[in-house]
């Protein structure tokens, strides 16, 4: 007799992304189509709920992910509104497969009425591929238009060491949550490999990747994780805006030997090409 599978729409994995899209919505960074998530899901996980070899559809793939053969993600749909993700995950959503030979992905569920996963799907996968060679515990790739990163974006100097010390500088914790510092891109097209490339290339030693005058990407191993990351930067990018808009600008700030005591603290160690 064939076990019955769980309703899909109960998975802790589903329910995640519904959750955290939603939460994305709420703070102003996702508008329309904007940002897109993706969520490695142990077989284990995936078997209680789906037959693998019940393929809705076969997508093929310009950029070969071959490091990433038969593992099972659930990602957000091109096109689709993250507003709209908790109303309807099985339109928005899609669990998909990466085929043996990394050319291709099978779609096993959701895009109920059509489409194809995130436009930033090269980005992710090859950011993906990159963070599991540096964290084997490593398992979401988030991207989001987040306000005040951008807002930074038009008026602070872009190289990541400046970025970085400036964030490292707005909150206290920042240096604790990212010591690494974060990545900055050049301007270039989203949505294609060559922009996934220097993404995934960033993400070898930060799992913050700048994307000037569009937005973030953040990697963590877990939804919160990623999350948490982002939403720290975004908040220093916010205090950022806040005392540069106010007369006067910065009076004063936490100091170098203010940051180096605070990692000393918390068993971190700062960048040093950004301190
Ligand atoms: O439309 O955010 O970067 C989704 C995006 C593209
Ligand atoms: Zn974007």
């Amino acid at each position: 007799m064939i076990k019955q599978k769980k309703d899909l729409k109960q998975a802790v994995f589903v329910q995640e992304m519904m959750t955290i899209t939603q939460a994305m919505w709420r703070n102003g960074w996702d508008e329309a189509n904007g940002g897109n998530v993706s969520l490695i899901i142990p077989e284990d996980d995936i078997l209680e709920f789906l037959d693998p070899n019940q393929v809705k559809r076969q997508i093929d793939l310009d950029f070969p992910v071959k490091p990433l053969a038969n593992l099972y993600f659930i990602v957000t749909g091109s096109g689709k509104y993250f507003k709209n993700i908790a109303k309807d995950p099985e339109d928005t959503l899609a669990i998909i497969k990466v085929s043996e030979n990394g050319q291709s992905i099978d779609l096993l569920w959701g895009l109920s009425n059509g489409g194809k996963p995130t436009s930033e799907l090269a980005s992710h996968f090859m950011s993906h591929i990159t963070r599991l060679e540096q964290d084997p515990k490593h398992r979401v790739i988030m991207h989001t238009h987040t306000t005040n990163v951008i807002a930074m974006t038009f008026v602070h100097e872009l190289t990541a060491k400046a970025f970085t010390k400036t964030l490292w500088q707005m909150c206290t914790e920042c240096v604790v949550v990212f010591p690494e510092g974060v990545a900055l891109l050049p301007w270039m097209v989203p949505g294609t490999s060559q922009i996934g490339e220097a993404t995934a290339k960033a993400m070898g030693d930060h799992r913050l990747v700048v994307w000037p005058h569009h937005g973030i990407f953040g990697a963590g191993s877990s939804i919160d994780d990623a999350f948490g990351l982002i939403e720290t930067a975004e908040k220093a990018a916010q205090v950022y805006m806040l005392v540069s808009a106010h007369q006067g600008g910065v009076q004063q700030s936490i100091t170098d030997q203010e940051l180096m005591d605070l990692a000393a603290a918390f068993n971190v160690t700062p960048n040093p090409n950004y301190m």
